[in-house]
């Protein structure tokens, strides 16, 4: 079987999507931290989209952290599928707008010296929430992050986003090169501030005048990104070969669905993203919370309910009414009342958010939502409580959102099998859990005190321990799905 390469591209019209343009043409314009599923699926197709009429915006990706996704890509020559799938059925597309992958551990060099290069004017990052060195609960960066105290140490070979972005603009400013703007795609709150604040300050750290040079000369973009891409498994694989005759060591499974609202903040030049159906705004921040408290806030509460409940994929979750009216009735009557959102039909989009976590054609684990659950909590259920508990409003969906994260860090399901709890805090977190023990009242008090997360507040707030703590002791007695049910009896 012919392996995707520009040479088998080349070939025979396709029953799929190619790219139309002829990537000779194109020159590397963005320089992409982070080259996972997510921007694959998102950003690239929004790319691959403009590169016929703007053919100077090639993207050039990097991976942090492992060299598997170079490995799979340079041999096509960057070129990969995606599978749009929905009930309806598949739909393939080979994208070309990724140039080439960098591995950042192997190629720190050459990685450093295209970003510090003018054809080089937006560098984006997806590196999830973790890859900010940052506390989950203040958006500040952490100095004492292993990666940040050796990236100060070694400036000049970095292993953090925030490291390699500063050394990339050290050498832009010594070269008297303007700065690229910077933009994060990653489900932080307001991303653009945030992204700002960590950079600054890690270039601060490394030499003050220079963090004086970053907050005033660089432009840090926020933006909203949406799309639901499941980690892709050895039978999408085989699909893809069979639907397109041609081997992809890594195609993406993806919905039909897409958003990306972007704030406009380029001096540095930008691509004509609106040409390829971004939506620019001067404030993107309304629609970040609404996407990360309707949709990820729901989520998250999915993925801890669902994986206790016994369901490996969300879609499955979504087949018990009863988690369907938990979602609901957390958006409805939990959520959507603390969002101002003038002229969006909030109604409307929780219903497509409902559609779309029960697609039945995305394989999308409950598990992998699981995922960094320290870092994903406050900005998607946390800050949404605080919200309500300022308006003495309840929390009784939110906080079985928060109890069932807090029962799934144990590292038990309820069938006494281990749970494999992926998150920096890990360690930390089951070493509390080990020592609450059955006590659902000592698991919470071990919790709540860890400051990166809960802050000083939420710990001293009594509606917000008796609901958790309450919810925690049904899940402790009777298990996640009959908590789901007797919350959302109708
Ligand atoms: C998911 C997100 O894994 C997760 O944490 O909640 O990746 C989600 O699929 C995207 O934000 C959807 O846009």
């Amino acid at each position: 079987m012919n392996r995707l390469s520009a040479k088998t591209l080349s070939g025979s019209p396709t029953a799929f999507a190619v790219p139309d343009y002829d990537r000779a043409r194109v020159t590397p314009g963005i320089v992409h931290l982070g080259i996972g599923a997510f921007h694959r699926a998102h950003m690239a197709v929004y790319v691959d989209d403009l590169l016929r009429d703007s053919p100077d915006w090639g993207i050039v990706g990097a991976s942090l952290r492992r060299p598997d996704t170079k490995e799979a890509l340079e041999p096509q020559d960057g070129l990969y599928t995606i599978a749009v799938r929905d009930a309806s059925g598949t739909k393939a597309r080979v994208i070309g707008s990724i140039l080439r992958v960098l591995d950042a551990n192997t190629q720190r060099r050459e990685l450093l010296d295209l970003m510090a290069s003018p054809e080089i004017r937006i560098v984006s990052l997806t590196v999830t929430e973790k890859g900010y060195c940052y506390a989950p609960a203040t958006g500040e960066l952490d100095p004492g992050h292993p990666d940040i105290v050796h990236d100060l140490a070694n400036p000049d070979a970095p292993r953090s986003a925030p490291g390699m972005i500063v050394a990339a603009l050290a050498q832009r400013r010594a070269a008297g090169i303007a700065p690229f703007s910077v933009m994060s795609c990653d489900n932080l709150p307001s991303n653009g501030p945030t992204t700002k604040r960590i950079v600054a300050r890690f270039a601060q750290l490394r030499d003050p005048e220079l963090g004086a040079w970053v907050a005033e000369h660089v432009a840090f973009a926020g933006t909203m990104i949406d799309r639901i891409v499941p980690a892709t498994a050895d039978a999408d694989r085989a699909m893809i070969t069979a639907l397109t005759g041609l081997e992809d060591a890594w195609p993406i499974m993806t919905e039909p669905f897409t958003q990306w609202v972007i704030e406009d903040h380029f001096p540095a030049d930008r691509p004509p993203f609106e040409a390829a159906g971004a939506q620019m705004v001067e404030d993107v921040e309304p629609f970040e919370r609404m996407k990360l408290r309707m949709l990820n806030g729901s989520h998250s509460t999915l993925a801890y309910l669902g994986y206790l409940a016994g369901h490996q994929y969300v879609a499955e979750a979504m087949g018990d009414p009863a988690f369907v009216r938990l979602i609901h009735g957390l958006m409805t009557q939990e959520a959507i009342p603390t969002l101002d959102m003038p002229g969006v039909d909030l109604a409307s989009y929780r219903d497509q958010l409902l559609e779309r976590f029960g697609n039945p054609a995305l394989q999308h684990r409950t598990w992998q939502i699981a995922m960094d659950g320290s870092q994903k909590l406050p900005q998607r259920l946390l800050g949404t409580i605080r919200d309500r508990l300022k308006a003495g409003a309840p929390i009784a969906h939110l906080g079985l959102g928060v109890a069932a994260w807090m029962r799934y860090v144990i590292g038990i399901d309820e069938n006494g099998d281990s749970i494999d709890v992926k998150d920096p805090m890990a360690m930390r977190m089951m070493a509390i859990a080990a020592g609450a023990g059955d006590d659902p009242e000592a698991l919470f008090e071990g919790l709540v005190a860890l400051t990166e997360i809960f802050g000083t507040d939420l710990p001293e707030n009594a509606v917000f321990r008796d609901t958790v703590v309450e919810h925690l002791e049904s899940l402790f007695e009777v298990g996640a799905a009959q908590t789901v049910a007797a919350l959302t009896h109708t």
